[in-house]
This record gives C-alpha cells, structure tokens and sequence, in this order.
C-alpha cells in the first residue's frame, strides 16, 4: 500500500531494536517479544514505514539507566546469570534479591541487553520530543511500567517510562502520564509520586486480593500530606471486568479532557498496554481495537507533543492489530488503510487463528461479562472531578 503518505505539519518517529524481540522469558511465560516482531511486520506491510522517520534505537546505557534506578539493582542486574526456578517453588523461596528470578521476572540469556534496548527506544523517542524533531514518537518496545528503583516487578525489569519522562521533564515543565494497560502503573505512579509536575492517570482492572498489582484505588491520589507537592497528583480509575469501548471511552474522555484542561500539560506519555483489549490472555476488559485506539486518537487531538508505549499484551495478533491501528492514527491514515490484513504480510497464519480473512479491527471471542455497574462509573468521574479541584497548572 504505498498511497501511505507523510503526514502534513507534523512528524512521527518510530524507535524500535530488532534484536530485543528475539529475547525469551521462557517458554510458558506469557510475555512475547516477538509480539514486537509480529507488530512491526504489521505496520511495515501496509507501508507506513513511509509516513515516519524510522530509528533503530540504541540500548540505553548504564548511565541512563542510573537516573532512575539504583546502581545496586543494575550491578546485579547486569551479572545475574540465568539459572531457571520452576514455577511451583517460588514460594518456597521468598526472598528472591531484587525480586529477580521468580516466575514473573525470569532470569533469561541476554536479560541486561533487552533491558537497555527497551529503555533505549523510550529515551530516543523521549529526545525526538525534546529536540522538537518528533511530534509524536513511537517506542512500543518500552511501556514496562511495574520495575522499581531498585526491584523488578510483573514482567518488568528497568522503568524505560520513568527514565523518559525524567528526560522530558529537562525541557518540559508539566508532564501527563496516561496508562491504559489493564494493570495499574504501580511503577510510574510512585517514581513521580512527590511532585506535582508530573500527573500519573492509570486506567485498570483493580481487585487488591486478586488481580495484579492490587493497588490504585480510586482515593490513592498521592501524598495524604497536603504540603507534599504531589498531594492530588496521582488519578487512579479501578475498573472490573468486562468494561466495553463506550464506557471506557465516556470515562477517558470526560477525565483526560478535565485533566488537560486543570493540569495543563506540555507534553503526553501515554502506555498503550494491549491487555486491556477482548481475548488477552491475562486481562479482563471487552476493549475493541477502536475503542483501545480512541484513546490515542484522543491525546493527538490535544495537539501536545506525545509518545506513544507499548507495554502489556499476552494475546500476540491482538497486540499487533492494536499497534498497528494505533501507528495510522499517529499518521493520520486510519480511514485509508483496508481493514482486511495484507495479503503478504509474514505471519499470517497468526491471523488465520481468527478467520479466514482476518482484519485490522476484528477481535474474535467471548466478550466477558460486564461488571461495571454505570452508577460506579459517575461515581469514579465525581471523585476525580473532586480530586481536580486541588490541582492547578
Ligand atoms: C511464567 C509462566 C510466569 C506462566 C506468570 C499472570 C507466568 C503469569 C505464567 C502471571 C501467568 C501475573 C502475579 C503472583 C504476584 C504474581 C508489561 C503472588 C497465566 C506490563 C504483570 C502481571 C503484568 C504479573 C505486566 C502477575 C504488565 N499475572 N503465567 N503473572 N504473585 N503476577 O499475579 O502490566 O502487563 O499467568
Ligand atoms: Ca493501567
Ligand atoms: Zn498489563
């Protein structure tokens, strides 16, 4: 499809490292990286690789990477040698350094690489946005949102979003950070939890004794302390399961729109964690492509500068359907693209698990049963109107 044009008045940068995605967590893990390579060959297919300036990326280095975690956790990180811990003992070993080597944070060959990889295409896209070259800048490598100063966490090992954001914050004086992965952005939250020119916004699936991390209530915005700049700097939306694209989007809508209105951000980061759509294989919500896609196309029209992640997404072909959909609204050409997948793309037997023409826009299955009564959701926009009152740009 080569009537992909370069968008007008404005330019997109796309920060990817071919050699992260060939790293595994093992086999049974349910994070892919090749979902990466299955993306890319996606959006290269339909020929929007046209459209964008198109980086690969550098590994971050350990300089970088020391901004936000602590040169403890990166020593060891960096000579921690694989030595595989079946699933059923973990338990029996609780005191795992750094939380590294359990069933979620395996200890795999090349671990320190893909880790410098996925933060150097957040950071690249991080400088694009600083050096005004890039209007919107793609790292769907990065969006790694659970990893700590100085421990691991849910699949993540180096906080590329917290080192990018620290990166935006030298030329830019309020930053909003959306996350619309199905998991709370624990990791985020609390990096920038004492300062208030950082907003946090996480959309999630939230049960404390079920559902991973457990955090993020609907009154966990911040300090309780009112003299702590970060006090009503974090806004937290708990959801259950089953949430369909038009009540997610009346949501987004209604709280980032009031969001930029108060805070007044110069620049967007937004996680597009793809667990959130239908069908993942570890989240809960009935999310469609568009309705997932929305809330990109929502950012843009906020006219700031915005960088899009990646982030979660156990279902591979969804993964790449939303990435995908998500680049040609950063290009603007989501209404030229056809729906149904290129013939030539590789690995399009991945699709044909759906159908037999698969496309863009359809996932299939079950929608899960929706659990979100309409009267919580008025009384989730209530608070955080409440909550935006103590905010000021
Ligand atoms: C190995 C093999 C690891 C199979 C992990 C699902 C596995 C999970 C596996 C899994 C799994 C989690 C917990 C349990 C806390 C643990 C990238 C008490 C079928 C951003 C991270 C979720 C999400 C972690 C990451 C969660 C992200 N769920 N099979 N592990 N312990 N961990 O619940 O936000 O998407 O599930
Ligand atoms: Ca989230
Ligand atoms: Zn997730």
């Amino acid at each position: 499809e080569a009537s992909i044009m370069r968008p007008k008045g404005y330019t997109v940068s796309f920060h990817c490292n071919p050699d992260m995605e060939k790293h595994h967590f093992g086999m049974t893990h349910p994070m892919k990286p090749w979902r990466l390579t299955l993306s890319k060959s996606l959006i290269y297919s339909y020929g929007m690789s046209f459209a964008m300036d198109n980086y690969v990326s550098r590994a971050a280095t350990y300089e970088e990477l020391a901004d936000f975690h602590s040169t403890d956790y990166l020593d060891f990180l960096g000579t921690v040698l694989p030595e595989p811990v079946p699933r059923d003992l973990e338990n029996q070993n609780p005191d795992l350094k750094f939380n590294l080597g359990g069933s979620d944070c395996p200890l795999f060959e090349g671990l320190y690489d893909y880790c410098s990889m996925s933060a150097g295409g957040a950071l690249d896209a991080a400088r694009k946005i600083c050096s005004k070259q890039s209007d919107i800048a793609i790292a769907w490598g990065g969006g790694l949102h659970h990893a700590k100063k100085a421990e691991a966490s849910g699949f993540c090992y180096i906080n590329d979003i917290v080192i990018a954001i620290l990166q935006l914050l030298r030329f830019h004086p309020r930053v909003l950070y959306i996350d619309i992965d199905v998991h709370h952005g624990d990791g985020v939250e609390e990096a920038f939890f004492s300062t208030d020119r950082v907003m946090t916004v996480s959309f999630h699936k939230y049960d404390p004794n079920n559902f991973f991390p457990g955090t993020g209530a609907l009154d966990d915005n911040g300090p309780k302390n009112e003299h702590n700049s970060g006090a009503h700097h974090a806004v937290n939306v708990p959801l259950q399961d089953g949430i369909t694209d038009e009540q997610y989007d009346m949501l987004y809508n209604t709280i980032i729109g009031r969001i930029v209105e108060k805070f007044r951000p110069s620049a967007i980061a937004l996680q597009c964690g793809a667990d959130s759509l239908a069908g993942d294989r570890l989240g809960r919500f009935n999310l469609q492509v568009q309705g997932h896609g929305a809330c990109v196309e929502f950012c843009k029209r906020m006219n700031l500068p915005l960088i899009l992640f990646g982030g979660g997404g156990y279902t591979p072909r969804n993964v790449a359907r939303a990435w995908t959909y998500e680049t040609s609204i950063a290009i603007g050409c989501q209404d030229k693209i056809n729906p149904i997948l290129p013939q030539h793309t590789p690995w399009r037997d991945q699709f044909r698990q759906d159908t037999l023409f698969p496309t863009l826009e359809q996932i299939l299955g079950e929608p899960r049963l929706n659990k979100n009564p309409p009267k919580r959701l008025q009384e989730i926009v209530q608070h955080v109107t409440e909550q935006l009152r103590f905010v000021q740009a």
